[in-house]
């Protein structure tokens, strides 16, 4: 489990809490900016350079949206939540 999900104070979150955190401006979806700062925060683009970096969670935000509306569903965003756990074992 990486420990990026965990909350700030340790405690393990809930998707739907973590997806009500990270809905920065409270609108109800994660949009592609919102999902930005979940992705840097799981630390899943240290150590690459800003461009590299950029380029990654672009590719984060596809995956993620699966209808290509922009914004990332509580659906998308539990299926990269489960998605992402998986690969993190490794
Ligand atoms: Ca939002
Ligand atoms: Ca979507």
């Amino acid at each position: 489990m990486p420990k990026t999900l965990l909350s700030a104070t340790g405690k393990r979150m809930s998707i739907r809490e973590l997806y009500n955190c990270y809905d920065g401006d409270g609108n109800g979806s994660i949009d592609r900016y919102e999902l930005r700062r979940f992705i840097m925060d799981l630390e899943l683009v240290q150590g690459l350079s800003d461009e590299e970096a950029a380029t990654v969670i672009d590719s984060y935000c596809d995956r993620a949206d699966v209808n290509g509306d922009g914004d990332i569903s509580f659906a998308e965003f539990a299926k990269l939540h489960s998605e992402l756990k998986v690969g993190a074992d490794g």
